[in-house]
């Protein structure tokens, strides 16, 4: 049979990957052709995203994959929230910002006294956060008024490199439904949210559906890159957005809790933790938002009801802090660490605002140990298992709470993403959350990007997804009842 091959382009908060993703009808094969560092730039006391340096390594792998065959598509997904201003000759205006720069502290309060928390939840079904597009926005047009004339729209990171790669501007909804400012349930820019606020309607250009075909990567760029043409598409652009269409759901219950009809949640691990479901629309009752629960789209139109929960930034972030201080850990190294360490005797709320910027993260776990009169972790292996063991603990919340607010009952957890292959993570998981974990894919947003790409071009029938991806992964299952030292 012929085989079919699309380049996902998987950006995360820490690193980037183009992944060639080959379908022979049966199996889906990811292969990473080009692996790159997203390190933020720090300037002056703010935080950037240096998306030149991130587009010319898409191009290398671009230019690496298409190098022996013909690639049918590419599609580019990335982490929420954060957007480019594009000036009117259709170029970058100034530097995109990172969602941890500081700006939005000043202007917050203001924005919540024009359109308090609560409605922002209603009217949106995203949960408030100082991340959130919608208060970036909103604090750049104080800051910078002459934007108004100026910008001729933003763009989310992923419409930003669709744009760079076809010349097609478009706003992705999933990606967009991360800003805060789309209608619940709904595909376009919320009337009310940008009058109260005093933002642009024309800033936003039209909202397309998850899995759109926007055209051919430009000519020039492939005479650049030495390949044919290949179709640029609009996955589900938002990287979590894009792990979530590869869950393998079937795999996790069993004939009993399919009668009983139980569900299964999700939690998506990289730098950050998402606990989820899938619901048919957004759920935006108090109890929803008392909890911290924010809606998200999914790719064909349902919803994602998940909260966020600072993930392993926070052991990236003391990797980073050690390494520094002469030390040479592998965050396989740490993980080592953890295991040896053996339980924890101390916890944190790894959502603590404490942990949010980059920073001497050893040193902020043992002060909120102090803070609250625990004992204080010492050895790199301690901190790390304190992290890993609160992780787990909070995803066990997130669960329990997921059921009160859905009514649902939760059997079963799907780890998806980098922190599946954590075994120690999962363990801790199907303990601390009292339900069967199943882990994998490990690249979920790149096999979840393929799906939907070539279901797009009529390649796949995206139906069939759970099957695919059990034939295509190794996914492995924990249990709670089972030992860990
Ligand atoms: C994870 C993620 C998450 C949030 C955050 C800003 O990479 O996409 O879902 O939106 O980044």
């Amino acid at each position: 049979p012929s085989i079919k091959r699309v380049l996902a382009v998987d950006l995360g908060a820490s690193s980037g990957r183009v992944m060639l993703a080959a379908f022979d009808g049966i199996r889906l094969e990811l292969r990473e052709i080009h692996r790159f560092d997203n390190m933020a730039i720090e300037e002056r006391g703010s935080l950037y995203w240096d998306v030149e340096g991130l587009l010319k390594e898409i191009k290398v792998g671009i230019r690496l994959a298409a190098e022996d065959q013909p690639i049918l598509g590419i599609g580019v997904d990335t982490w929420g929230v954060d957007y480019g201003w594009i000036g009117q000759d259709g170029a970058l205006l100034r530097k995109a910002h990172h969602y941890r720069d500081a700006r939005m502290g000043k202007h917050a309060a203001e924005l919540e006294r024009l359109l308090p928390r609560v409605e922002q939840f209603k009217l949106t079904g995203n949960q408030p956060d100082v991340i959130n597009t919608v208060y970036q926005l909103f604090s750049d047009l104080q800051e910078a008024p002459e934007l108004r004339e100026r910008a001729s729209s933003i763009l989310m990171m992923p419409d930003l490199f669709h744009y760079e790669l076809s010349g097609v501007k478009a706003s992705e909804r999933t990606i967009w439904s991360t800003s805060g400012l789309l209608t619940a349930g709904g595909s376009g820019a919320d009337t009310d949210v940008l009058t109260r606020l005093d933002i642009p309607s024309e800033l936003i250009v039209p909202i397309v559906p998850a899995g759109t075909v926007l055209g051919e990567l430009r000519p020039d760029l492939q005479a650049e890159l030495r390949c044919g043409p290949m179709r640029v598409i609009a996955g589900a652009s938002h990287d979590t957005a894009s792990a979530v269409a590869s869950v393998p759901y079937k795999a996790s219950l069993s004939a009993e809790s399919e009668r009983n009809s139980e569900s299964a949640a999700f939690i998506s691990c990289g730098t950050w933790s998402i606990a989820g479901i899938e619901t048919s629309r957004p759920v935006v009752s108090e109890a929803a938002f008392e909890r911290g629960f924010t809606n998200e789209a999914c790719y064909g139109g349902g919803n994602r009801l998940l909260k966020n929960i600072t993930g392993l930034w926070l052991l990236q972030e003391c990797r980073k802090h050690w390494n520094a201080e002469g030390e040479n850990f592998s965050h396989t190294d740490l993980v080592s660490l953890a295991e040896a360490a053996g339980p924890a005797d101390s916890w944190i709320d790894p959502n603590d605002p404490r942990f949010s910027a980059p920073g001497d993260m050893p040193e902020r776990v043992r002060q909120y140990c102090r803070d609250t009169g625990q004992p204080v972790p010492d050895s790199p292996g301690e901190i790390a298992r304190l992290v890993l063991e609160s992780l787990a603990d909070a995803y066990g919340r997130s669960i329990d709470e997921l059921e009160v607010v859905s009514g649902r009952a939760i059997a079963a957890v799907h780890l998806v993403g980098g922190g599946s292959r954590n075994a120690l993570l999962c363990r801790l998981t199907a303990q601390r959350t009292g339900r069967s974990v199943i882990s994998g894919p490990v690249e979920a947003s790149a096999a979840g990007s393929a799906l939907i790409q070539l279901a797009a071009l009529g390649e796949l029938d995206f139906a069939r997804r759970a099957d695919i991806i059990e034939r295509s992964f190794t996914l492995e299952r924990f249990e709670p009842h089972s030992r860990t030292n």
